[in-house]
């Protein structure tokens, strides 16, 4: 059993749709404490982070806004992931995605202290692979997988503890890919399993090809779950839908599967929307998504006795 430790993340400055501020609450109000309870693990909730007060940060893209914001949450998050990774397994309740650039910074921080390797799987119809200097949109949710895999042109933001080598990180369920992400991406090993190869091969190959490197490797796995990664007919609080999503099923199926594996470490759950829901649905799918990624099933064939 694990101890599950929920850290609330409530940022919403890296994007400009209001709401993800109430992410931590609505991920209570469904229950994701008592479901973790009753298949039992012990819970430990943390209450919301209060980052410091942000500092005069400028960058050079004026596109780009809340930079200051962004940075001071990403010192809280990266003290509290690196505070609760030696007692049990942090789930961060965001809050935009932009809360990555602190949980995979405290994930990695730990994790080479370990002297372990780091995986990160990506669940996403987002790369989220831009840089401040390349994005056009300005919303730094767009950048988190590139400051982990050490892209430069992340100043003023410290330079990433240990970045993830790209054969480390695995893209699944994206679907929405900018151009200068697109570039990037080109010149690095990360493994990109876009909607594409999901609809040819399935969920089931790709994943599990992913998680046999992740155990011969002794890795740590950290999730991020966005929850514009499965499709907006069943998930749709989110500011940035992406039709073409993952499927009920397929994303219960990669979370059981994550489950079986025994190999997750961290796992973030971003930018769900509270404001934009349609009575709670989304986030009881998350909450029960993550049931099944914690051990939730149908059916538990390895207790039959025949
Ligand atoms: N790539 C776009 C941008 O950088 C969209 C990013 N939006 C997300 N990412 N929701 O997961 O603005
Ligand atoms: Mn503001
Ligand atoms: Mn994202
Ligand atoms: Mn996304």
């Amino acid at each position: 059993m694990t101890h599950c430790i929920l850290i609330g993340a409530p940022i919403d400055e890296g994007q400009r749709v209001p709401g993800c501020i109430m992410g931590p609450p609505a991920f209570r109000v469904a229950g994701l404490g008592r479901v973790l309870t009753s298949l039992g693990h012990t819970v430990e909730d943390r209450g919301d982070l209060t980052p410091a007060a942000p500092a005069d940060l400028q960058h050079d893209n004026s596109a780009i806004h809340h930079l200051p914001e962004v940075a001071a949450w990403t010192q809280a998050l990266s003290d509290a992931a690196q505070d609760a990774l030696p007692k049990g397994m942090p789930i961060f309740l965001g809050g935009d995605h932009s809360l990555a650039l602190g949980t995979l910074s405290g994930v990695a921080a730990h994790a080479a202290a370990q002297d372990r390797p780091l995986f990160v799987i990506w669940l996403d119809a987002h790369s989220d692979f831009h840089t401040p200097q390349t994005t056009v949109s300005g919303n730094l949710h767009g950048t988190p997988l590139a400051y982990a895999a050490g892209r430069e042109g992340f100043d003023p933001l410290p330079a990433f503890p240990a970045p993830v080598p790209g054969e480390n990180i695995c893209l699944f369920g994206i679907r929405s890919v900018d151009p200068a992400e697109h570039a990037l991406l080109q010149g690095t090993e990360i493994i990109v399993n876009d909607m594409r190869v999901l609809d040819e091969r399935g969920i089931v190959a790709p994943l599990q090809e992913f998680l046999a490197r992740v155990r011969e490797a002794n890795g740590m796995l950290h999730v991020s779950l966005d929850v514009d990664f499965l499709d907006p007919a069943i998930a749709p609080a989110v500011g940035t839908t992406v039709p073409g999503g993952a499927t009920f099923r397929e994303a219960h199926l990669v979370c059981e599967i994550l489950h079986e594996s025994g190999l997750v470490t961290s796992l973030d759950l971003v930018e769900l929307n509270p404001f934009l829901d349609d009575r709670g649905r989304t986030a009881k799918l998350m909450v029960d998504l993550v049931g099944s990624m914690m051990g939730q099933k149908v059916f538990d064939r390895r207790t039959r006795s025949f």
